[in-house]
């Protein structure tokens, strides 16, 4: 692994390659159809080794499927995660723009990685707690939130459901059990395994996912989860999303051992390392992860491995610290034309369609920006009244916001 020069005295990882270096990687030793799907109500955690050690694919590079983890979804069922994946990239190509144009404080986008949230949360039940990263909004489309409300709560606008009281892109989605996003990374984590807990205690079929980013990972929250997940035997899937970056960090720094998904071996966790840009290993994993965890077996720790190929958000910019090309590179190519090739081979898509589908939602996104707009634009206004600075958070406000509150109306007011 490479490792900044430290005088020798610590070996401090470092990225594989910088600007002006040519990057390659490694073709994965990993082939759909070569690691077995054992029973997960049965499984012990030291049966999954070889999962937590491979690469859990069921898709080639061509685009064929194969293999026990096969999850044999509908055509319907693809053609509508393809969808959804087709909607989270333009929708974010269009946010980012008006990022540009000055309409929209912040941005980030969740390039690349497409295919995590949605095939997961499409393996999920209505049921289910989702306790997302900021690189998760794409759980929102599979739980049908309306698109004008998410572009509200982006600009910070009058129809804000959250009031402007978020960043951008931290969305909220009480409707869809999508939990508010945290702006301190990794708190998530944690939280998740509670409502696990609590899940079981009320005797419910309810199971909770989360996800963790490979740098937010280096953080006690993550340990606390996987050590109360194990010993309370919580329904909760944990995924760390490796995307190789932590904003300029690159995911060597965060694991010496170049290996995220056997880290939940030694706590006694079933654990799976997936290809996160490969829509059927996902879905199959996230399915299986459901049925153990349903089924009173336990949590999953999940290691999906992608790679983030946009800018970590609009404030970046990532030729400063890895190649431009980089991302070209990446074994695991792109989710959204791979799980369109699939379509085509089984004869359920056409590149025509294909086109079909990108200007239908390209319409639809941009009617929904005209729709959002009329609440309120970054520039203008209207925002929402400053006084609820201070409401949602305490069922009955104590005493120092009051009076902080008093005295920020009176000095509106006055
Ligand atoms: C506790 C905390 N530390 C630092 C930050 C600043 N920060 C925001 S995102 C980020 C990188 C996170 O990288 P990773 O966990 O790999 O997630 P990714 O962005 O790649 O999805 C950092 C350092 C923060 N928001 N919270
Ligand atoms: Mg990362």
């Amino acid at each position: 692994m490479a490792s900044k020069d430290n005088d020798g005295k610590i070996p401090v990882p470092d990225a594989p390659f910088r600007p002006g270096e040519q990057a390659s990687f490694e073709n994965w030793p990993w082939k759909p159809g070569d690691l077995p799907m054992p029973d997960p109500k049965n499984c012990q955690f030291q049966d999954t080794v070889n999962l937590a050690n491979g690469l859990v694919r069921v898709l080639d590079d061509d685009g064929n499927a194969s293999g026990e983890w096969d999850p044999r979804l509908s055509a319907d069922q693809l053609r509508t995660g393809l969808e959804h994946m087709v909607r989270l990239r333009i929708f974010d190509d269009r946010m980012m723009k008006m990022q540009r144009t000055g309409l929209l404080s912040f941005y980030m986008r969740s390039l690349g990685e497409e295919a995590v949230a949605i095939a997961q949360t499409m393996a999920l039940e209505e049921q289910d707690w989702i306790f997302p990263t900021y690189r998760q909004p794409g759980a929102q489309f599979v739980r049908g939130r309306d698109m004008v409300s998410m572009i509200c709560h982006c600009i910070g606008n009058i129809e804000d459901n959250i009031k402007g009281r978020q960043m951008p892109v931290h969305y909220s989605y009480r409707e869809g059990r999508f939990i508010s996003i945290s702006s301190p990374v990794g708190t998530q984590f944690s939280q998740a395994v509670g409502v696990g807990l609590a899940s079981r205690y009320k005797g419910l079929d309810e199971v909770t996912i989360t996800w963790i980013g490979d740098g937010a990972s280096a953080e006690g929250d993550y340990h606390y989860a996987l050590n109360f997940a194990s010993v309370f035997n919580a329904p909760v899937i944990l995924n760390v999303v490796n995307n190789q970056w932590a904003i300029s960090t690159h995911a060597n720094f965060a694991t010496g051992i170049g290996n995220f998904a056997s880290r939940g071996i030694p706590y006694g966790l079933a654990s799976i390392r997936v290809d996160g840009n490969d829509f059927l290993a996902l879905y199959s994993v996230t399915k299986w992860a459901r049925e153990r965890a349903s089924s009173g077996s336990g949590a999953t720790h999940i290691e999906v491995l992608t790679y983030r190929t946009g800018a970590h958000s609009s404030s970046d910019d990532p030729g400063r610290y890895r190649p431009k090309d980089e991302h070209t590179k990446w074994p695991g190519g792109d989710p959204i034309i791979r799980l369109k090739e699939h379509l085509i081979n089984l004869e359920e898509w056409s590149e025509d369609r294909h086109k079909e589908l990108e200007e239908r939602i390209d319409t639809e996104v941009v009617d929904a920006y005209k729709e959002a707009v009329k609440f309120g634009d970054l520039a203008n206004g209207p925002y929402p009244s400053a006084d609820t600075i201070f409401t949602e958070v305490y069922e009955e406000m104590p005493w120092h916001l009051k009076e902080q509150h008093d005295e920020l109306m009176g000095g509106l007011n006055g």
